[in-house]
């Protein structure tokens, strides 16, 4: 199967869902232009001037108009738009004490101010990242086309922590990358050139995103030594443009490092030379990089060193950097993606699943307060479906932090169209039970629950240099969720969609109708015709595309699904491999019982013989035929959705889609016919419905 991985090189890049449209109703710009034809700011800070230049820039493009940044400090505002921070006195005029108490940190406040001669927006917030979201926020408004007179928002992020990951590597490849080439690195170094940086700074912070991490976390060769004045200066430079936009810059990093590049003899978290090393190049990060936000790390896993290699725990580990991050306000991000890939699964108490919180639950209380642990939604690796992770609710006295794959390894590589915010939602939505009901993921990962500081969001980022940063153009919708659930989880995602789709698309009533169903029927679709019932993997090792029903990398010892020709499945109840006993009671009880458990994550808990009858009353091999026949025929009706719109979106838009969707189904079909085959000629069951089931 070829993969379209076409770089698209010198062409001008689109702005995603900031490429800003002419506003053409009059009606509602005479009614607007007299709360934007000024922008005042009542400081003239950097930042905030920058903010200032964002909002007039867009009020250029949506209105045509090109209002004067005024910066006297008390002028007598009859029109237009006010911003600076609250406390100061011009703010405070218009703002009441209950307002400001409830903008928090990064919060703000936009109000509309009118009486017979007053048509003012103020825009307030506590901090310059506040502002700026605030401006993203006033001009979605206004291309909206919300009623300005009656304005009055007050929005603060429900979770401290909203990051980007990139698994981007020096010489400019991407892991898991779909969408192209890195727009960081090239040939071993940094790009010297920052435009598409700070585009993509204003597309993240239009989101609501505050922090980024910009190399792999499998950290290699050169990018060991970002962390040196080799590179520091010039990351200073892409933290400046970050810092301008909100978002704070981190790096990954290797625990190995006081071995390769200090000449150390050993990286043992517990030795005093190690403890220095880090302390000094921790010290003089912050020289480069005031606000620096600290290390991500991925340690002990898929060979990469990390403190067990010295007898040490990951506590100590993440402890003995924390310390050193402490006095700057740095933080750690400590991965707990961590398993021994080289396990011999045939023992059936084995069971990757249990990896993370065998390994870290024992640790609950012992990391300190400037670490989180980043947890992947499920205990596996991303897949279509899995269940949560045991961990969100089993680290009471842990910060912690949710991760989700942006780009899609496992849910089409951003060739087929998978909107991951029906998935993220989900899960976030889950009831842990940790302390009752009503604990639910996203209340742990806001840091609500447990009243925690640190908590928050990671997304492995989906972009690179492609002309529409995502490959897949609908993709894009993956980035802008991610980033406005890590904003506030509580959100519903049909909102969120439809808000992409029209800040994006513009407000046809068929491009919206449509596009949303695309986007929130794809996940079940893609589900359908590729692993239904929690099977997951099924893909090719290694690049993890396409379909290969045993073709698990590290399979040496056998299939994970552990198919025969009489049943499929793990059975990871408390009977056989106890990965239900990681649960709290309510979730134990109902993994467990095969007739309780959640039917999509059957064959994730259980065992089970293909002669089973679901709910439906269909076998369990019929359920599978009938899924794959079933998935890879919606395919079309995506395509019919899309081809509805032939007019309605840009040419160039509506090709590349359409290009993407022809090459999905014809891969859905792939997918269809080497599963059913697989497990026709396992069970030598033949489809009750007589349909080819073989290539
Ligand atoms: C960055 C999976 C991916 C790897 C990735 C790893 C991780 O195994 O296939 O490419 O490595 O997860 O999350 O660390």
């Amino acid at each position: 199967m070829k993969l379209n991985q076409r770089k698209d090189k010198n062409t001008q890049y689109t702005m995603c869902w900031l490429d800003y449209k002419r506003c053409e109703d009059e009606n509602y710009i005479n009614k607007v232009l007299p709360f934007i034809s000024n922008i005042y700011i009542v400081e003239n800070n950097y930042y905030i001037r920058n903010a200032a230049l964002e909002l007039k820039e867009g009020l250029r493009s949506v209105f045509g108009i090109d209002p004067i940044i005024q910066t006297n400090s008390y002028p007598d505002f009859k029109q237009g738009t006010v911003i600076g921070k609250l406390g100061n006195d011009v703010m405070e005029r218009f703002i009441s004490k209950t307002e400001r108490d409830k903008v928090a940190d990064e919060g703000f406040l936009i109000k509309s101010v009118t009486n017979d001669s007053k048509s003012i927006i103020v825009l307030a917030a506590k901090s310059e990242s506040g502002i700026i979201y605030g401006v993203f926020e006033l001009i979605n408004r206004l291309r909206l086309k919300s009623d300005l007179s009656s304005l009055n928002i007050i929005e603060n992020p429900k979770a401290a922590l909203r990051i980007i990951n990139h698994w981007d590597n020096m010489d400019g490849s991407i892991e898991r990358g779909y969408a192209g080439d890195s727009i960081f690195f090239s040939n071993g170094r940094i790009k010297k050139s920052l435009k598409r940086i700070k585009d993509y700074a204003r597309l993240l912070a239009s989101t609501g995103i505050n922090g980024i991490v910009i190399n792999n976390v499998n950290v290699r060769g050169k990018a060991v030594w970002l962390i040196t004045p080799k590179f520091l200066p010039q990351l200073s430079e892409i933290a400046e443009i970050f810092r301008l936009y909100g978002i704070k810059l981190y790096l990954s990093i290797n625990f190995a490092s006081p071995i390769y590049i200090g000449g150390l003899s050993t990286a043992d978290p517990l030795d005093p030379g190690v403890i220095r090393w880090w302390q000094d190049t921790v010290k003089m990060i912050y020289t480069y990089i005031p606000d620096f936000g600290g290390f991500l790390v991925k340690a002990d896993s898929e060979f990469n060193p990390g403190p067990y290699v010295y007898g040490r725990s990951h506590a100590d580990g993440a402890n003995m950097l924390a310390k050193a991050l402490l006095p700057y306000g740095g933080i750690v991000i400590w991965r707990a993606f961590v398993y021994n890939c080289l396990q011999d699964w045939r023992d059936t108490k084995t069971d990757r699943a249990k990896a993370a919180y065998d390994n870290f639950k024992p640790l609950d209380g012992k990391f300190l307060d400037n670490v989180v642990l980043q947890i992947k939604y499920g205990p596996m690796d991303f897949q279509v479906r899995e269940p949560v992770s045991p961990l969100f609710g089993g680290m009471e006295k842990t910060n912690q932090m949710i991760e989700f794959q942006i780009t899609q390894e496992y849910t089409g590589q951003q060739i087929h169209l998978c909107y991951l915010g029906t998935l993220w939602k989900e899960i976030l939505e889950f009831d842990t039970y940790c302390k009752g009901e009503g604990s639910y993921v996203k209340r742990i990962v806001d840091g609500s629950l447990f009243g925690r500081k640190y908590c928050g969001f990671a997304g492995v980022s989906n972009i690179g240099n492609s002309i529409n940063w995502t490959g897949h153009d609908l993709a894009q919708a993956n980035l802008w969720t991610f980033g406005r659930l890590a904003w506030d989880p509580d959100r519903s995602v049909e909102d969120i969609a439809k808000e992409w789709i029209l800040l994006t698309f513009g407000d046809d009533k068929k491009v919206l109708e449509n596009i949303l169903w695309m986007l929130l029927n794809s996940h079940r679709i893609y589900e359908k015709y590729t692993t239904p019932l929690g099977l997951g993997w099924m893909v090719n090792p290694g690049h993890h595309y396409g379909p290969n029903p045993e073709g698990y990398e590290y399979s040496k010892w056998g299939t994970y699904h552990r198919a025969d020709t009489k049943a499929i499945g793990v059975d990871r109840t408390s009977k056989g491999t106890g990965y239900t006993l990681q649960y709290h009671s309510h979730w134990q009880e109902i993994f467990d019982d095969m007739e309780k458990c959640p039917e999509e994550l059957l064959l994730f808990f259980h065992r089970v013989p293909y002669t089973h009858r679901l709910k439906s009353g269909k076998t369990l091999i019929q359920f599978m035929y009938d899924s794959h026949f079933e998935g890879a025929d919606e395919v079309d009706v995506l395509i019919q959705k899309w081809e509805e719109l032939k007019g309605k979106i840009d040419e160039n838009i509506f090709n590349r889609v359409s290009e993407r969707l022809k090459m999905q189904k014809e891969h859905a079909i792939e997918w269809r016919d080497v599963i059913n085959t697989y497990f026709y000629r396992k069970t030598g069951i033949p489809d009750e419905k007589g349909r080819v089931i073989y290539p």
